[in-house]
């Protein structure tokens, strides 16, 4: 099983749809195996998003990280990181699918509610950028044996 690193940003928690994203990924099947509420600390903001760091968006989008708590999280599941990104949609709402989170759930590029890792590699290095091993934790879904062929 793949896991992939998913956050509900600091709009997404000030508007109230942290349930609404965490319902959708469960109803999907996939399975969160960790979790941690808390406002990214400046260095772990600078690892997360060091691809965008000479960007021209970078400050701002490092003003609205850090302007409010975030939910961290990991998710489990059969090729989860591409099914994730599926379910969230293009980085920019306005041209994300209905049906997707940024889709149905926000407007505009510099606040779409969620992040999740674009590749196995980068869940991998998010994952041990905001999770020490002992916090993913193992357990099994009920549905499990009906959710996969
Ligand atoms: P992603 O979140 O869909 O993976 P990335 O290109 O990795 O998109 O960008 C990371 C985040 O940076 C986006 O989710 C968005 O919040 C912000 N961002 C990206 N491009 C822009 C932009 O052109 N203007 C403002 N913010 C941007
Ligand atoms: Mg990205």
């Amino acid at each position: 099983m793949e896991q992939t690193f998913v956050m509900v940003k600091p709009d997404g928690v000030a508007r109230g749809i942290i349930g609404e994203v965490i319902t959708r990924l469960e109803g999907k099947g996939l399975k969160m195996v960790g979790a941690r509420f808390e406002r990214l600390p400046e260095k772990r903001v600078m690892e997360q998003y060091r691809e965008h760091i000479e960007k021209p968006f970078f400050p701002s989008l490092h003003h609205y990280i850090t302007s409010g708590p975030c939910l961290l999280m990991v998710w489990e599941g059969r090729s989860a990181v591409s099914v994730v990104r599926t379910l969230i949609g293009k980085t920019n709402p306005a041209e994300a699918a209905p049906g997707t989170i940024r889709g149905d759930l926000a407007m505009d590029i510099g606040r779409n509610v969620v992040h999740a890792s674009d590749s196995p590699e980068s869940a991998r290095r998010e994952i041990s950028i905001h999770f020490s091993e002992d916090e993913i934790c193992t357990y099994k879904r009920t549905d499990e044996p009906v959710l996969y062929e």
